[in-house]
């Protein structure tokens, strides 16, 4: 039994494996458009290990000059965000409950060594929409406390399908993905994991 802190919702297998695959489909298409990029932490430069890239109407971007920040075009070709594909969309829809759609789904994609230290996500204009995950390909270790970075946190593996939905009290804990399980699924080829992270970023009507 898992003792999840209050308003964060685990979802085991949420997507089967056919869904799983149409979904990294969509996922390649996306990447052609809006290629990958290394986000860079604000001041200091520093590389983070995930590289990402985003669609819908905004994207998360970060680098050196400007830190954390939502916009609307991708930060090296300086074009539009490709659209929400409908499989996203539907996603939100499902597990959010809300009846307007999201705004950005940022798209990490984990190397077997990259990690994602222990942060808030707090650059969005509103706390009170819901925050929706999904994982693709390898098993993480994903770690989550309180408000407090000193909090007790405590971790759940995530797997290839897994949803998890974030609202109420837990959409300000701090969180981070501590490691890659590598091999630990074949839905991508050249193996690493896929975070979707489904957000409303302005406030909604
Ligand atoms: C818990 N991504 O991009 S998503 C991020 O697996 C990020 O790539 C992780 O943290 C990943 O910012 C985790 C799940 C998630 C998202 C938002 C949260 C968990 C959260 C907000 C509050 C608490
Ligand atoms: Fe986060």
């Amino acid at each position: 039994m898992q003792i999840l802190p209050k308003g964060i919702h685990w979802v085991p297998s949420y997507l089967d494996a056919k869904a799983q695959s149409l979904l990294v489909d969509d996922i390649r298409d996306i990447v052609t458009k809006a290629p990958l990029f290394v986000p860079c932490m604000p001041r200091t430069g520093k590389p983070m290990s995930v590289r990402m890239t985003n669609c819908g109407a905004l994207g998360w971007v970060t680098d050196q000059h400007q830190g954390y920040r939502y916009q609307e075009t991708h930060p090296t070709t300086g074009i539009q965000w490709p659209q929400m594909p409908k499989s996203v969309a539907d996603i939100w829809e499902e597990l959010s409950g809300c009846a307007y759609p999201a705004e950005a789904c940022l798209v990490n994609f984990y190397e077997p060594s990259a990690k994602m230290g222990l942060h808030q996500d707090r650059d969005e204009e509103e706390y009170l929409s819901p925050v929706v995950s999904i994982s693709l390909g390898d098993t993480c270790l994903f770690r989550m406390g309180g408000t407090n970075r000193s909090d007790k946190t405590s971790s759940i593996k995530l797997k290839s399908g897994d949803a998890v939905m974030l609202s109420g009290e837990s959409r300000l804990c701090f969180h981070g993905v501590d490691r890659i399980y590598p091999d630990t699924s074949s839905l991508l080829k050249q193996g690493g994991r896929i975070n979707l992270t489904l957000r409303r970023v302005t406030k909604p009507e």
